[in-house]
């Protein structure tokens, strides 16, 4: 009976041997399981297909209970994909709970929900639109918009990611709930507020990481660069921390200041910048906390920065040696810029009050002065150079609201505000400019008639307009606020309206650092961007205005503009690694280019206002109380003495 089981094996054995057996075997198995099944007895074969007969039954009766729960199992894991899709690309940028020590937060803050709302933003015209708030809330693309190959929520380019993952976008339409339009409007607030605090977080840790104590952040190559070797980003962001109520980031950073800063260096420093910057933020840092470290910082940079007015016509050198205690022009000229020594006021007015010392005040009102009562100004507009030889105005004929004249103006109202309203020299001038700013400046575009502040140059209008100049809203605004003419505030609105324009008509939602609007009839569109003006350096000034319009009016539209403006921060200058890039090209929201360096201000100013324009809370950092110099830190209003 065996030897055919046995001559199987044996065949079966030698060929399988080198010569691929599977098949074989396969064979052999099936060969095998039919011998076996024929010797089985009939009882057997039958009661096997009975058994069988009935497995089948069972499981067609439970079919729909199984795929009921396999259908449940499918929509869990499906949220908990989407779930992972609202989480950032990065860890560290989700927000935390806002801690309980803030002063100006109430204790409910809740930890925020992310969207997964992604694209670019639609090329909007507002327009059309105008008074319908709801409006104003950034439209994206579908996602089944999104171009073959493109990855979600990252745009690369060599040796870069930067993470678009909105790590701040719209909670709005989860959270509200339109039976309750209160409880929404302040959930709405407390997300915004959150979402600063956690942009301020993710540029300060690019800061820590790659260049802790240095002037500026790249965060690109990882590294830093430096300009006055005096770690103006940790000095700059000093208050706003304190504002924004980050106290760990704030007491490392006040660490550092007590034992690191030190202004014995032979390193030359620009007056301007070092004065609004250093000088500035370490005054209203002890007025914020009133720790008196930092007044004495204050005045040690303060008696440093001196020397600058030591000229033949006291109109300061643009350049301080303050190791040295020299001060010099720039190489190639001995003219200082109008704008740079006019804007040092506030901060020197300050220091002398502080001091009891009245030279700084002196030294800054001199230069006031001088300029309140020299030739060459068209209807208060000044020209952009003056000569430290002979103060005289040079390079004449060119007027701008924009860069090298802009903080003119504005200092004149913010001391006049400082001194307690009393300074009329001041406020006479402040109020000529505006004037001439409307006879001289202002116009229209076409085809929508945007209100735009352009330039004069030789008696030539020229319709370039800087973003620099988008500081004028908010300083009409405060003027008006000040008790000035309320047609301001209507001038405010409008040039308003248009610095936001100058972000929503470009394709990534950031504004360019300069615009050209169209004025002819027939004109397609309102605003141009030349090749060369296509960079976005993250400047406050629009956001600094929304602030302002906002305390002022309590339209919530400049609250929703200024979201906008965050989100594509967030989505086109975001560092993956940590620290915000200013960009080469606001128009390719494929390749916006970094430019590899997180400008001080942003932590200074941008980050700042943005957090007041979200907040709700008008005694943080009360305008009747504080008066914000161009770096955009409080300084006291001068208690009356009268
Ligand atoms: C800042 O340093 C100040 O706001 C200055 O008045 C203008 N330039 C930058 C911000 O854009």
């Amino acid at each position: 009976m065996h030897p055919p089981y046995r001559q199987d094996y044996v065949s079966i054995s030698l060929t399988g041997q080198g010569s691929g057996g599977y098949n074989n075997s396969k064979q052999w198995r099936r060969q095998s399981c039919w011998r076996k099944w024929k010797q089985l007895s009939r009882l057997q074969r039958s009661l096997i297909l009975f058994i069988l007969l009935l497995l089948f039954i069972c499981g067609i009766a439970s079919y729909p209970t199984v795929t009921e729960h396999l259908r449940g199992l499918t929509d869990e894991e499906q949220d908990t994909d989407s779930n992972s899709v609202l989480k950032p690309v990065i860890p560290h940028v989700l927000p935390e709970p806002i801690k309980q020590d803030h002063p100006a937060l109430p204790e409910q803050l809740s930890q925020r929900k992310l969207s997964n709302r992604r694209g670019p933003p639609v090329l909007q015209n507002r327009l059309q639109r105008k008074g319908n708030t709801s409006d104003t809330v950034a439209e994206d693309k579908p996602a089944g918009d999104q171009k073959e190959g493109e990855e979600e929520g990252v745009i690369s380019w060599p040796g870069v990611v930067i993470d678009t993952e909105q790590a701040t976008e719209g909670t709005k339409e989860k959270e509200d709930s339109p039976a309750n339009p209160e409880a929404k409007s302040s959930k709405e607030s407390v997300s915004r507020l959150e979402a600063v605090r956690e942009a301020f977080r993710h540029a300060w840790k690019g800061y820590k990481d790659f260049a802790w104590g240095h002037d500026e952040l790249r965060p690109i190559s990882k590294s830093y660069s430096e300009w006055f070797g005096l770690g103006l980003t940790l000095i700059d962001a000093l208050d706003t921390m304190w504002i924004l109520g980050l106290k760990e980031e704030f007491e490392e950073a006040k660490a550092w200041v007590a034992t690191e800063l030190t202004f014995n260096k032979n390193v030359d420093v620009n007056l301007f910048e070092s004065t609004i910057r250093i000088l500035g933020g370490l005054l209203s840092t002890y007025h914020l906390t009133g720790d008196s470290m930092f007044l004495d910082k204050a005045k040690e940079i303060g008696s440093r920065l001196m020397p600058a007015f030591n000229t033949p016509s006291k109109i300061p050198y643009s350049d301080v040696n303050i190791g040295k205690g020299t001060a010099h022009p720039p190489r190639w000229t001995s003219d200082s810029t109008v704008a740079e020594v006019t804007s040092i006021q506030l901060e020197f007015r300050e220091l002398s009050r502080l001091t009891q010392d009245p030279q700084y005040e002196a030294a800054v009102a001199e230069v006031m002065n001088q300029v309140h009562k020299l030739d060459g100004k068209l209807d208060g507009l000044v020209p952009m150079f003056i000569n430290t030889n002979n103060g005289q105005f040079t390079h004449q004929g060119i007027y701008t609201l924009g860069a090298r004249a802009d903080s003119y103006y504005e200092y004149l109202l913010k001391q006049w505000i400082q001194g307690g309203k009393k300074e009329n020299q001041l406020l006479e001038d402040y109020l000529q400019a505006i004037e001439g700013v409307k006879k001289n400046l202002l116009q229209t575009s076409s085809p929508n008639g945007l209100t735009f502040v352009g330039e004069v140059s030789h008696g030539q209008f020229s319709p370039k307009m800087d973003h620099l100049v988008c500081f004028l809203p908010g300083t009409l605004a405060l003027g008006a606020h000040s008790g000035l003419a309320a047609d301001h505030m209507d001038l405010a609105k409008q040039l308003m309206e248009t610095c936001y324009q100058m972000y929503v008509q470009m394709e990534t939602g950031l504004s360019p650092e300069i615009v050209h609007f169209n004025m002819h009839q027939g004109s397609t569109r309102d605003i141009d961007v030349k090749l060369a003006d296509r960079h976005n350096l993250l400047r406050p000034e629009t956001v600094e205005s929304l602030f302002y319009m906002y305390r002022f009016t309590k339209d919530h539209k400049y609250q929703d503009w200024g979201w906008e403006i965050l989100q594509n921060f967030n989505k086109y200058t975001k560092v993956s690694s940590g620290g915000y890039t200013s960009i080469n090209n606001v128009r390719d929201p494929e390749y916006p280019s970094p430019r590899d360096k997180m400008e001080s201000f942003f932590l200074g100013e941008t980050l700042k206002y943005l957090y007041l324009l979200f907040s709700d809370d008008t005694n943080l950092i009360s305008l009747d109380q504080y008066v914000f110099n161009t770096e955009a830190h409080p300084l006291p209003v001068w208690p009356s003495t009268a």
